[in-house]
């Protein structure tokens, strides 16, 4: 055997050592995974029994949707750092190019390759029946993950991690409210949407809530809506028409992601705009979402006013699903994630949602320096 073989193998032979160990032993690990722990001789028995029939790497088929934003590729690095040879895995990573049919494709050769699991982050929720009908037939369980999948029957999936997004919107809007309430803005409120991917959950959620404040608020008005994709090229571009639609009426730019919300900053100042929170005098605010390094630079400077968090950080929380499910345990259904938000001007400490406060996290460059994607 050549050397550098030996040393791979070698080097796989460790990855199966370090998960049989870590599966035997994690017990609890993450913070979401709240249940079926280790918890007796019996359990423990099981999972190293099952443990040693599979003696080899986990493979995983995993489907992304793109590298549209600084997000995607947040939770694409995230994603491929944890499922690594030496956590025990064997990764095929394939990258969709936003397009359903590269996805569906990608899970039909999945399939062909009998991984043991298929992991999905869906670019839309629906047309996902079949697919997934066809990985069942073929006994492979799949995990979906951030944006969700509507199919007629859920027993289709394993389990879902994600974020709620339209408590994401409900949070820009309630800091919306707030900040024209502290500062005793009481006139109307013309608001344009740029939308993300339409049929994306995370449009779906955040353009849902906002169509609700709209309904809720009676002097705020919704004066366009258009998708912008999630990318910076396309939220500029949107944001240009909507310039040539409504000019100075605009109020209020509500952007659903970070990536469109650069975009959007530099359509509206090469045409001569103030970006900021001053409406009174003709600033036209920005509200955005994701909270990436950028986004919140751009949130430091009060040109994005207030940037609602999602997290992409899914690599630790797949392999603990996996994990889990290695061990035999069951895994909730749906499994939310905890989100922060952010606002470097016109200090608002905590807004209404749902019955509830939420703290709204006042940017300092410290949290700014600690930011990592
Ligand atoms: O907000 C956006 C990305 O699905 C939550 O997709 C994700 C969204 C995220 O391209 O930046």
């Amino acid at each position: 055997m050549k050397e550098t073989e030996c040393g791979s193998k070698l080097k796989i032979g460790a990855g199966i050592i370090v998960v049989m160990l870590t599966v035997l032993l994690s017990g609890c690990g993450m913070d979401m995974i709240s249940h079926g722990t280790v918890n007796d001789e019996t359990d423990v028995k099981d999972t190293s029994e099952n443990l040693q029939t599979r003696n080899r790497l986990i493979s995983i088929g995993l489907s992304q949707i793109g590298s549209e934003s600084d997000w995607r590729m947040a939770s694409t690095d995230s994603v491929q750092e944890a499922l690594s040879t030496a956590n025990g895995f064997d990764l095929v990573f394939d990258d969709a190019q936003q397009k359903q049919e590269n996805q569906l494709k990608a899970v039909r050769e999945f399939i062909d390759q009998g991984v043991d699991y298929i992991i999905i982050d869906p670019v839309v929720e629906t047309g996902w029946d079949s697919v997934l009908s066809e990985a069942r037939d073929a006994g492979i369980p799949v995990i979906v993950y951030d944006r969700r999948i509507n199919v007629e029957d859920d027993s289709l999936y394993t389990c879902w991690l994600g974020s709620d997004f339209e408590l994401e919107g409900e949070r820009a809007c309630a800091w919306l409210y707030e900040y024209l309430k502290s500062r005793g803005i009481d006139r109307n409120i013309n608001i344009v949407d740029i939308q993300g991917t339409l049929g994306a959950t995370a449009q779906i959620g955040r353009s849902t809530a906002l169509e609700k404040a709209v309904e809720a608020n009676k002097n705020w008005f919704l004066l366009g809506a258009e998708s912008g994709d999630f990318t910076t090229a396309k939220g500029k571009e949107v944001m240009k028409e909507m310039i040539e639609r409504f000019g100075t009426n605009i109020n209020v730019v509500y952007v659903e992601n970070d990536n469109m919300a650069y975009g959007v900053i530099d359509a509206l100042e090469s045409k001569g705009y103030t970006v900021g929170e001053d409406i009174r005098n003709n600033e036209i605010m920005v509200l955005s979402f994701d909270a990436t390094e950028n986004g919140l630079k751009l949130t430091m400077d009060g040109k994005i006013a207030a940037d609602t968090e999602c997290n992409p950080l899914y690599g630790p929380r797949l392999m603990e699903t996996i994990y889990a499910l290695e061990r035999g345990e069951k895994v909730e259904k749906e499994t939310f994630i905890d989100e922060e938000q952010f606002s470097g001007i016109g200090y608002i400490g905590t807004i209404q949602v749902r019955n509830r406060a939420y703290t709204v996290t006042h940017l300092t460059p410290e949290i700014l320096d600690k930011r990592s994607y």
